[in-house]
């Protein structure tokens, strides 16, 4: 299997260079969206460097124009995240230019919400509207009363219009929805969050343990090619999944877990060591706190009894606990990133942080390094209208682990309910609000409570569908946007600034910002006469220069270690100071001080777990029309293991439908009878299924995962929403 899983993995990683190849054969022919580009045409090669957005990983890039016409993006050398090569999405980006169902110029809804009829409309008409209703909600309800959802750094500038407007109300699917259970549960435990990028030292990992992570077809650049590295390197892989996924085409052991019981596992495999001492005595002994109580409660869980929890074998569940032993402590039990699974997450993310504290990983190397990053000054504004009231997502402190991320949930609830207070207004950045939290039907429910609900997007997304204005963003390449200060293993900055010209009338989010603040008499909030000037007042202030910076992409801070046997001073922001093996805050907030297992609701007989994870060439939702992209993969497929598909007489390619316990069907989506999956789940990719008719190209493309998760758990510690808890049933397209 091993020369096979090889090739395999080359193949995958070898589809960068593939996707070059098909883009500079395609660029050509895809000019024909664009009705005015770079005005000057300048002839040859210029090459401009950028960091890209096809996803939010922000790896540096470099665009290249030949004869003035966008030609290819190639990862920048220079950039520590990328290291010169993009994912096979990043290297589609030219696509996002081309795409031919961009919006074009600002719209007003005409009739119904939800209906897609829009009245072209100047700019300052679009936001003398949205001007207008936001005064009359500031008048009626307060400023509070208006909230925005956004995802990605370009939401910056209208994150800051917003408080200069009044609101605390800020929020964005990709925490509550995303990593906050992993953050909250690695905040308890040593103090500090996981972060994004990941602190995880994936390259000089000599174990790594993956468990539901699906690197490979989960992108993220840099991890991609670090897993690449380690494995090339010969490090042990260990993957836990109920699908045989790429990375566990890798492994050297896969464990096919039974969905929902990988707490049964984490608190075994911490048995064992625990039990045979196998844990990194001296580092516990130098920071941990309350390791005592904690090896009492984790020893009585044993291999036998998780076996009967998650069918993986007693022998296996030894095996591989002495195999992360052994490389202690460059053992690293990867967090994952998606962690809202089952409604006990952040219990759950902090078992995974726990075992990585037995294994000494935590700040040490192949572990979990400790990032820095460039350190900017903020531009100087002047200070914001005191708050007058609480953020609303998390009213009286229901959810007492939750973060300053709020609850995207939780604002909608309040839209619904009107408590605490009213909230009549909804900005929406660069979020697929349809597709990104659970519950359609609520997400619809709280729109139709609105008085304003502004859309700025690029394309005629589901979510742009539901708004009274859309608002035509110009793409990353047409665009700057705020500096990128990720703390990573290198403090870097990196620019994202114009490649070419929009190819309408859309325009950069820092305008629209700037513009609609004048139109609310918050111009004092943007005394910057262009975002050149707001970048380079706060480069200046860290004594840099912009005019360097554009031609070089990223500049590199001053090296600095980042592991603690490298001179960094351990520190562990807890309340007792340690690493946190028993919780005193948890006991006192009436939760597990040690995490405990609870068992979930297994699918009844004839359905199917809905499972869902990534592609290597899309974006959630965010990419499917993007020409290129769309070229290598316009439709998701329904992963079924192959015995269960003859039970049930279907077929491999054939068409079916899904219906979930409440009854929702989806659009037909292709079957894949595969044996790389479990019996008792089906899998699909998420962010297909799309029903905005504007979008001609995604329109029903196959089908949509969130259209089936009406139902979710709420993590009761932090508000997370699970969503792994819906069960289908699977019906023959006739
Ligand atoms: N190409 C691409 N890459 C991306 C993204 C993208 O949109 N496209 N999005 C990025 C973002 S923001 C995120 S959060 C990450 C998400 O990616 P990850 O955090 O890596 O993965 P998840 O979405 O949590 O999980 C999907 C995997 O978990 C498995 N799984 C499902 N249920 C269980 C279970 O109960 N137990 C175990 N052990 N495994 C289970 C599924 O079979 C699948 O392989 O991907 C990032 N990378
Ligand atoms: N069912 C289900 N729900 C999920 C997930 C899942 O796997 N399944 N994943 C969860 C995770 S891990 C995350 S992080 C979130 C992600 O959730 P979102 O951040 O909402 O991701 P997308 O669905 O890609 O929505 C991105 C939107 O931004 C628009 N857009 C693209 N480029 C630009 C631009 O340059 N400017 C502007 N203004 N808009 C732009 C796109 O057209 C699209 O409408 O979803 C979460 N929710
Ligand atoms: S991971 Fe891929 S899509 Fe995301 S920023 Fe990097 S190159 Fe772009
Ligand atoms: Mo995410």
């Amino acid at each position: 299997m091993n020369s096979i899983s090889r090739r395999r993995f080359l193949k995958i990683s070898g589809a960068t260079i593939a996707t070059v190849a098909i883009l500079t054969g395609a660029s050509k022919t895809l000019v024909k969206g664009a009705d005015k580009i770079n005005k000057e045409k300048v002839k040859g090669i210029q090459k401009i460097p950028t960091y890209c957005d096809l996803c939010f990983w922000k790896c540096g890039a470099i665009a290249y124009l030949k004869d003035g016409e966008l030609w290819k993006v190639e990862g920048n050398p220079l950039d520590p995240l990328s290291k010169g090569r993009l994912c096979p999405r990043g290297t589609g980006g030219v696509g996002a230019h081309y795409d031919e169902d961009r919006l074009k110029t600002p719209l007003i809804r005409k009739n119904l919400r939800g209906e897609e009829k829009w009245v072209e409309v100047t700019w300052d008409e679009a936001f003398d509207f949205i001007a207008d209703k936001m005064n009359k909600i500031k008048n009626q309800y307060g400023p509070e009363s208006v909230a925005l959802f956004s995802h990605g750094i370009g939401g910056n500038f209208i994150k800051h219009l917003l408080r200069a407007y009044g609101s605390p109300n800020e929020t964005a699917p990709s925490f509550a929805q995303c990593r906050g259970p992993r953050e909250v549960g690695f905040e308890l435990t040593f103090g500090d969050v996981v972060g994004s990028p990941e602190r995880t030292d994936i390259e000089n990992a000599k174990c790594l343990v993956l468990i539901g992570s699906h690197l490979g077809e989960n992108m993220h650049n840099t991890q991609v090619q670090e897993f690449s590295h380690a494995v090339q390197k010969g490090a042990s892989i260990i993957v836990v999944d109920p699908r045989f996924s790429v990375a566990a085409s890798k492994a050297k052991f896969y464990l096919p877990i039974k969905p929902g019981t990988d707490l049964a596992l984490l608190l075994a495999w911490m048995g064992v060591i625990v039990r045979e001492k196998l844990y990194d005595a001296e580092y516990i002994a130098k920071f941990g706190y309350g390791f005592e109580k904690f090896a009492a409660e984790v020893s009585q869980y044993t291999p036998e009894w998780a076996y009967i929890e998650t069918g993986i074998e007693p022998e296996v569940i030894v095996e591989t606990a002495r195999e992360m032993a052994r490389y202690k402590p460059s053992t690293l039990i990867h967090p994952g990133r998606h962690a809202t699974w089952y409604g006990d997450d952040t219990q759950r993310s902090r078992a995974i942080a726990l075992l990585n504290a037995l294994l000494g990983s935590w700040g040490r190397k192949g572990g979990f390094y400790v990032p820095y990053s460039y350190s900017i000054p903020k531009y100087p504004y002047p200070p914001y209208p005191e708050l007058r009231k609480e953020p609303l997502d998390n009213p009286g402190g229901k959810y007492p682990f939750a973060t300053g991320e709020q609850i995207s949930t939780g604002i909608r609830e309040a839209t619904i309910t009107g408590q605490p207070y009213p909230i009549k207004g909804w900005f929406v950045y660069g979020t697929n609000l349809m597709q990104a939290l659970p519950n359609r039907e609520e997400t619809i429910k709280a729109i139709q409570n609105l008085d304003l609900m502004v859309v700025v997007d690029v394309v005629p997304s589901e979510i742009a569908g539901w708004a009274d204005v859309v608002l035509p963003e110009s793409v990353y390449l047409e665009r700057y946007d705020d500096l990128n200060t990720s703390p990573f293993k290198e403090g870097f900055v990196g620019i994202r600034q114009p490649v070419i010209d929009e190819p309408n009338d859309q325009k950069p989010n820092w305008w629209i910002a700037k513009k609609l603040a004048e139109k609310l008499g918050l111009g004092n909030y943007f005394p910057w006469k262009d975002v050149e000037e707001y970048l380079d007042t706060r480069l200046k202030a860290a004594g840099l220069s912009l005019d360097e910076l554009k031609k070089k992409g990223i500049i590199k801070a001053p090296e600095r270690p980042i592991y603690f046997e490298d001179g960094v001073e351990p520190e562990f922001p807890t309340p007792s100071g340690k690493i946190e093996f028993y919780s005193d805050q948890l006991a006192q907030a009436g939760f597990d001080p040690v995490p405990r297992y609870t068992k979930h609701e297994q699918p009844p007989e004839g359905y199917f777990r809905l499972l869902y994870g990534r592609a290597p060439v899309h974006t959630f939702s965010k990419t499917q029309s993007n020409p290129l992209l769309r070229d290598m993969m316009s439709e998701n497929e329904l992963w079924i293991n192959a015995d269960m598909a003859a039970k049930i007489g279907i077929k491999n390619g054939q068409k079916v439908r899904l219906r979930n316990q409440d009854g929702v069907v989806s659009d037909p989506v292709k079957v894949k009878a595969t044996e790389r999956i479990r019996r008792d789940c089906v899998y699909m990719v998420h962010g297909f299924g799309q029903k905005s008719r504007q979008l001609r190209s995604t329109y029903k493309k196959g089908a949509s995962d969130a259209e089936l998760i009406t139902k979710y758990n709420t993590d009761p510690l932090m508000g997370g929403t699970a969503m792994n808890v819906n069960f289908v049933t699977i019906e023959a397209e006739v």
